[in-house]
């Protein structure tokens, strides 16, 4: 069915805001850049992508007579804050299971940024010994099955969202939202820059891009320094979507692009070009972005932009998803 038609409950402030970054295009002596800000897109605890996503997840969970919403992501996951905000939100409860994805030594990175946060929601939070992965974990299994030993009725939300059936339809909207703000706006963005990890970000992007009348180009940029399972993933939540929505075409593998270069060798764990990035964007623009996905995307962009490899006269449109909670626990990589 249409997107209109699927229940939706409303947790943003409304369209996010879309703005030019003027000193960073000049700088960099290409392609027009603006973008597009789920950093400030809700009010419940900072918001960012999963807040968006998971506007379509909450209904089903309350049609469902859930109390409990259960979900993964590393010890520093925005996405688990996030699900703890919504879950306050709906006067709902949340188990986080936090995992050991990064092995990154700040000895306050399990206190200080989103951990903190999901605290003070009243979040149920389990720190987990365990290897980074986008998978369904038996960690999170585990916490499903005690929710239900406990007599309570859990809802399932996997890592960031994603691997859900409805998991990529908050961001099928983002892009009729941009379409939308085109129209204001009179600009057209050929291009889209975003952060891919757990994929339905991207996925939704170029579900929804994908029943608009003028082509554009997403471009992926992985930051999970695995590209064949963030590409697999990508493409299997963009396909699902796609029909979900009613595409009535089947989406073509030029439309499915994740570029690798910028992640470095591990997911969580920034690089000299995502430190640059971050202080680049920062002291040019005022914005900030993050070590573990922005930070990544943003360091593509830069280099994209400048050896024109995005042409010249394009417009692009760098995705915001969030994050700079984060930053607290990386305060090392600045000094
Ligand atoms: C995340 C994800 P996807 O996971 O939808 O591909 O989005 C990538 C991404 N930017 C980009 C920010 C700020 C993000 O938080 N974060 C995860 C988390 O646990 O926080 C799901 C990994």
């Amino acid at each position: 069915m249409p997107l209109d038609a699927f229940a939706r409950h409303p947790l943003l402030f409304g369209p996010s805001p879309v703005h030019p970054l003027h000193r960073l295009s000049e700088h960099l002596g290409g392609a027009r850049i603006w973008a597009k800000r789920e950093d400030c897109n809700s009010g419940l605890a900072f918001g960012g992508n999963k807040t968006r996503k998971l506007e379509y997840l909450l209904p089903d969970a309350l049609a469902k007579g859930a109390d409990t919403l259960v979900t993964i992501g590393g010890v520093q996951s925005n996405h688990t804050r996030q699900v703890a905000a919504v879950a306050a939100r709906a006067g709902l409860k949340a188990v986080l299971v936090q995992e050991s994805w990064v092995n990154w030594p700040d000895p306050v990175t399990d206190k200080v940024g989103n951990i903190l946060l999901s605290r003070l929601m009243g979040a149920d939070i389990r720190l987990v010994r365990a290897e980074f992965g986008i998978g369904f974990k038996d960690s999170w299994q585990q916490a499903l099955e005690d929710v239900r030993a406990g007599g309570g009725t859990p809802y399932a939300i996997p890592a960031g969202a994603s691997d859900h059936p409805l998991g990529g339809l908050g961001f099928a909207g983002w892009a009729a939202e941009v379409r939308r703000q085109e129209q204001e706006m009179g600009v057209f963005f050929d291009t889209i820059v975003v952060c891919s990890v757990t994929g339905s970000t991207q996925a939704g992007m170029i579900a929804g891009f994908a029943g608009q009348d003028r082509p554009r180009r997403v471009l992926g940029i992985d930051a999970s320094a695995e590209l064949d399972r963030t590409r697999a993933q990508v493409e299997k939540i963009a396909r699902q979507t796609a029909e979900l929505i009613d595409l009535e075409r089947d989406l073509r593998d030029d439309e499915i692009t994740l570029l690798e270069g910028w992640a470095g060798d591990a997911y969580g764990i920034p690089v000299q070009s995502t430190l640059e990035a971050i202080r680049l964007t920062a002291r040019l623009e005022g914005m900030i972005i993050d070590p573990v996905y922005e930070g990544k995307s943003m360091a593509a962009l830069i280099d994209l932009v400048r050896h024109d490899e995005i042409p010249r006269d394009s417009n692009v449109l760098y995705a915001h998803l969030g994050g700079q909670l984060a930053l607290n626990a990386y305060s090392g990589a600045f000094h």
